[in-house]
C-alpha cells in the first residue's frame, strides 16, 4: 500500500519535470494587491512600473501609491505601503532610518547607481565667476544670480519641499549670499534651467545624478565643504560652530530599496525580486529620459524599459516563478 503510493508520487514528480522542467513556486502568496510607492521624480516613477509590471507579469496585484519622501517611510513603517525602489542617500537618510529603527521599515538592498544630488551650474557660468566650482567662488558672485525677487542676493532655484534638503538652513549656516527659491515640482526645474541656457544666464539649480540632464547638458555641481553625518547633528562640526547643515550632501550617495517589514512574510517571491533589483547609474539616467526627453509616460517608458532590457531584469525572477506567456 505505502509502496504504491510512493510510486505514484514518484511518476507524479517524474512527469511534472519532464514536461515543464521546473517546479513552479506558488504566486501569489497572498492576492491583496501589493502597494508600490510613487513620488514626484521621474526616473523614481519609471523604476516603480518596471517592478509593478514584473511582479503582475509573475502574477501579483498591484497597485501605485503616491506619497511623499519622507512621509513614505512611515506610511511603510506602519504597513500602509509596501516599498519603494529609489531611496537616495542624500535627500532621504535620515526619514529612512528613523522608520527602520522602528522597526517597521527594512533595507531591502543597495543598487549599483552611485548617486548625488547638489547645488549645479551650467559650465558657461565658469567665464563669469572665476574659481568655481567651489561654493565660496559662486558665492563671490552671487549678484550675478539675483532676480528682482532675490536681490541683492543670488536666487537659489531649489527642489520641492518635500525633498528634504535643509538648503535654507545651509545658506545660513554657511553665511551666504544666496535665497532659496523652492519650485513645487521637477520639472520647472528643467524648466528654469533651459530659459537660462538659452539666453547664457547665470543660473544655479538643484540637480541629481543619475538623471537625464547629464546627457543634455554641460554642467557642474557646486563643490561644498565634505559631507559628514556629524554636521547635520552636532553644531560643533564644520566651518561654523553654532549651525548643522554647513556641509554639501554626500558625493558618492547609495541608492537603495525600502519596504515594509511585513513584505517578505507576506509575498516571499516578490519580496526576493524587490531585494534583486537592480539599477546601474546609466539605466537610471534612461529612465528618466524617456519621459522627460521622449515625452512617454512612466508606464510606457517601463514597458519600453522591459522590452528591451530582459537580459537585466531576468535576474531578478526568482528561481521557479512562472511568468506566463
Ligand atoms: C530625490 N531626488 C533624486 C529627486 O533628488
Amino acid at each position: 500500500m505505502t509502496g504504491w503510493k510512493l510510486g505514484i508520487s514518484a511518476s507524479v514528480v517524474a512527469l511534472g519535470v519532464a514536461l515543464g522542467g521546473t517546479a513552479y513556486a506558488e504566486v501569489p502568496e497572498s492576492s491583496d494587491p501589493v502597494r508600490v510607492v510613487l513620488n514626484n521624480w521621474t526616473s523614481q516613477n519609471v523604476l516603480a512600473n518596471v517592478a509593478g509590471q514584473l511582479l503582475e507579469r509573475m502574477g501579483y496585484a498591484v497597485e501605485y501609491k503616491p506619497s511623499d519622501t519622507q512621509l513614505q517611510f512611515t506610511a511603510m513603517a506602519n504597513g500602509d505601503m509596501d516599498f519603494q525602489v529609489e531611496v537616495w542617500e542624500g535627500s532621504m537618510w535620515p526619514a529612512f532610518k528613523e522608520a527602520l529603527d522602528t522597526g517597521g521599515l527594512v533595507d531591502a538592498g543597495t543598487h549599483d547607481a552611485v548617486t548625488r544630488e547638489e547645488w549645479w551650474y551650467p559650465t558657461y557660468i565658469e567665464e563669469v565667476c572665476p574659481g568655481l566650482p567651489d561654493w565660496k567662488a559662486l558665492d563671490a558672485c552671487a549678484d550675478k544670480f539675483a532676480t528682482a525677487e532675490t536681490s541683492p542676493k543670488g536666487r537659489f532655484v531649489g527642489p520641492p519641499a518635500d525633498w528634504g534638503k535643509h538648503y535654507s538652513e545651509r545658506i545660513t549656516a554657511l553665511n551666504m549670499n544666496f535665497v532659496e527659491v523652492p519650485v513645487g515640482q521637477a520639472a520647472t526645474l528643467w524648466a528654469e534651467l533651459v530659459s537660462a541656457v538659452e539666453r547664457k544666464e547665470p543660473v544655479v539649480l538643484f540637480n541629481w545624478t543619475p538623471n537625464f540632464i547629464e546627457a543634455k547638458f554641460e554642467g557642474k555641481f557646486v563643490e561644498f565643504p565634505d559631507f559628514d553625518p556629524a554636521c547635520h547633528e552636532d553644531p560643533a562640526w564644520g566651518s561654523n560652530p553654532d549651525a548643522i547643515y554647513d556641509c554639501g550632501a554626500p558625493k558618492q550617495g547609495w541608492l537603495k530599496k525600502g519596504a515594509w517589514s511585513g513584505m517578505e512574510a507576506k509575498w516571499p517571491k516578490a519580496y526576493e525580486f524587490l531585494v534583486k533589483m537592480n539599477f546601474s547609474n546609466a539605466q537610471i539616467a534612461k529612465a528618466a529620459d524617456m519621459v522627460d526627453s521622449d515625452g512617454l509616460s512612466p508606464e510606457e517608458a517601463a514597458t519600453k524599459w522591459i522590452a528591451e532590457n530582459e537580459d537585466a531584469w531576468r535576474a531578478w525572477i526568482p528561481e521557479g516563478v512562472d511568468l506566463g506567456s
